[in-house]
């Protein structure tokens, strides 16, 4: 009988926020604060499910929509339930992706909260952690990490409340904060975040300056840590003579290209990206190309990506693992996509990770940019660029109401929490306008 599962008693959705350092993409610079909406879910025995989404007030009504589908339902339900309300969000989801929208900007998101809320407690119902309850379940104990390292903008020239500093005694929690434009610069984050963090893979994210200054940074790097596994994402930037042009004979640094290039007179960025991949015989990431499983289909048929970055906030959970598995029965590498995130999301990324058959690849995480500032008693650390996945039951957190509180009153601040890089962007270059096609500080 399924009532012997516990049954969903209440459901809270809180939108918080945390502190960013200036960090510059193609889209801009992130303003001093990162949102989020978190789910928690209580059930009939007692146990509390935490889930993790970007913010704003989209994700907000998608997750707050849900609850008369959720409440009184046993949590044994936990597919047929996502299903449910996945159903509800697809089609416009679809047309949201068709306008242009970045992934974060998805109802997917919410669906994954709740996914992650409700694995939680199934999780601790049975005593198994939530990796076990994953596609073909535990793979591995350790998931490995990258360094995702940003060009960081200068603060001071903006009156925004930016951090200058935060807490702890290691050197990064003020350089995190310092602005960072040179591959000098880069590299010295490199290296304080190897001290602090143990890294050995490497991320830059790139669509900021001309692209010869990032293809030097991603050689710096390089020339520091020789043989590290190091990825430049200009976010579809370049075009595709430019990232042909920049990344050929770029294989002794670059372990593969992320989204170097897109969508251009008239052909698809999946047809632009499997040419990049034919003309320089690098491997290809993307979250940009192949974010639904149609697009994952046609990427597949143009042999247009080889690591699609699947991340389990727009997949959901069920579905990241899901291309886990096809990545490993087709040669292909599974990796996962970040935004900023607090420790929930850590947690739900450190389970997808370890129930991901094969060899993935480091998975990005924004967390050295935002750890310290954690939601739960218990965050994951990471050590030697990895994170345990420990057996303890659901996602083995415990939520650490003080904290969540005051992140959801720094919220409160903020209006509706929408993400808008451009905003802070306008501050180091007035009228800045965001445009697909130009590396941001290029005007
Ligand atoms: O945090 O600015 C950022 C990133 O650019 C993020 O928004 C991207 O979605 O990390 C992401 C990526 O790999 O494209
Ligand atoms: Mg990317």
């Amino acid at each position: 009988m399924l009532h012997s599962s516990p049954t969903i008693v209440s459901m809270r959705v809180i939108p918080v926020a945390g502190h960013d350092s200036m960090l510059l993409n193609i889209g801009g610079a992130h303003g001093p604060f990162f949102t989020r909406n978190i789910v928690v879910l209580t059930d009939s025995a007692g146990h509390t499910g935490l889930g993790e989404a970007p913010g704003g007030a989209v994700i907000e009504k998608a997750m707050c929509q849900a609850e008369p589908l959720l409440i009184g339902q046993p949590i044994a339900r936990v597919k047929r339930l996502v299903q449910q309300i996945h159903g509800h969000h697809q089609q416009s989801d679809f047309a949201t992706l068709g306008g242009g929208a970045w992934t974060f900007q998805l109802k997917v998101n919410a669906v994954a909260a709740i996914e992650a809320a409700l694995l939680d407690l199934l999780g601790q119902h049975l005593g198994v952690p939530v990796v076990d309850l994953l596609g073909p379940g535990r793979q591995r104990d350790e998931v490995e990490v990258l360094a995702y390292l940003f060009f960081v903008g200068d603060r001071t020239r903006t009156p925004l409340p930016y951090l200058a500093h935060s807490p702890g005694n290691h050197d990064w929690y003020r350089l995190r904060h310092q602005s960072a434009l040179t591959p000098d610069d880069i590299v010295r984050h490199a290296q304080a975040v190897v001290d602090r963090y143990g890294f050995r893979a490497f991320k830059l994210k790139g669509g900021v300056l001309p692209g010869e200054q990032e293809i030097q940074a991603v050689r710096a790097l390089s020339a520091c840590f020789p043989g590290a596994h190091i990825t430049l994402d200009p976010n579809g930037a370049w075009s595709l003579c430019e990232a042909i042009g920049l990344c050929r004979g770029q294989r002794d640094v670059l372990a593969y290209a992320e989204d170097p290039c897109g969508a251009e007179e008239g052909y698809s960025g999946r047809e632009v990206m499997a040419e990049f991949r034919r003309a320089t015989g690098l491997r290809v990431a993307t979250n940009m190309i192949a974010t639904n499983w149609r697009e994952m289909a046609h990427a597949t048929l143009l042999g247009a990506v080889d690591i699609p970055l699947a991340d389990p906030h727009f997949w959901t959970l069920d579905g990241a693992v899901r291309m886990a598995q096809l990545c490993d029965d087709w040669g292909l590498s599974w990796g996962s996509h970040s935004n900023n995130h607090f420790d929930i999301s850590l947690s739900m990324f450190a389970h997808v990770g370890a129930a991901a058959p094969g060899r993935p690849t480091a998975l990005d995480t924004h967390w050295i940019w935002q750890e310290g500032q954690h939601l739960t008693r218990n965050p994951l650390q990471i050590s030697q660029g990895r994170l345990a996945v420990t057996d303890a039951p659901g996602l083995g957190l415990e939520p650490d109401w003080e904290r969540i509180e005051a992140a959801n009153a720094l919220h409160r601040i903020l209006g509706d929490g929408a993400r808008d890089d451009a905003a802070a962007m306008r501050f180091l270059i007035p009228g800045w306008q965001f445009d697909r096609r130009k590396p941001a500080m290029v005007r």
